[in-house]
């Protein structure tokens, strides 16, 4: 069973991703954040590696793609909030959207 991120732990993990854009959801335990790219290329080349990663961390992003504009949420489903496994896609996606 996954387990949700709380306490100083919480606070520790999800300061970073705060500052790099990421926001805390509205209404549940989940963060998100809109990627920009230059086009719609980019933003679904953007989509192909991060589904990669998601296949390999086994944790998926629930997202929205509209052109250029990537609308991400993350949340653990298994555990019904915001758990480790977020925090290291919301990382490994960050990476990834500097290099496009
Ligand atoms: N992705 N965001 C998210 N949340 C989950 O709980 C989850 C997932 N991808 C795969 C996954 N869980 C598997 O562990 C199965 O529970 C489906």
């Amino acid at each position: 069973m996954t387990e949700t991120l709380t306490g100083d732990a919480r606070t520790q993990a999800l300061a970073p991703l705060l500052a790099a854009g990421w926001a805390l959801a509205e209404g549940w335990d989940a963060i998100e954040k809109t990627y920009e790219f230059r086009n719609f290329i980019e933003a679904f080349g953007f989509m192909a590696r991060v589904a990669l990663w998601a296949e390999k961390l086994d944790h998926h992003p629930e997202w929205r793609n509209v052109y250029c504009r990537v609308e991400v949420v993350l949340t653990t489903h298994d555990a019904g909030g915001l758990s480790a496994r977020d925090v290291e896609l919301a990382r490994r996606m960050d990476a990834l959207a500097a290099t496009p």
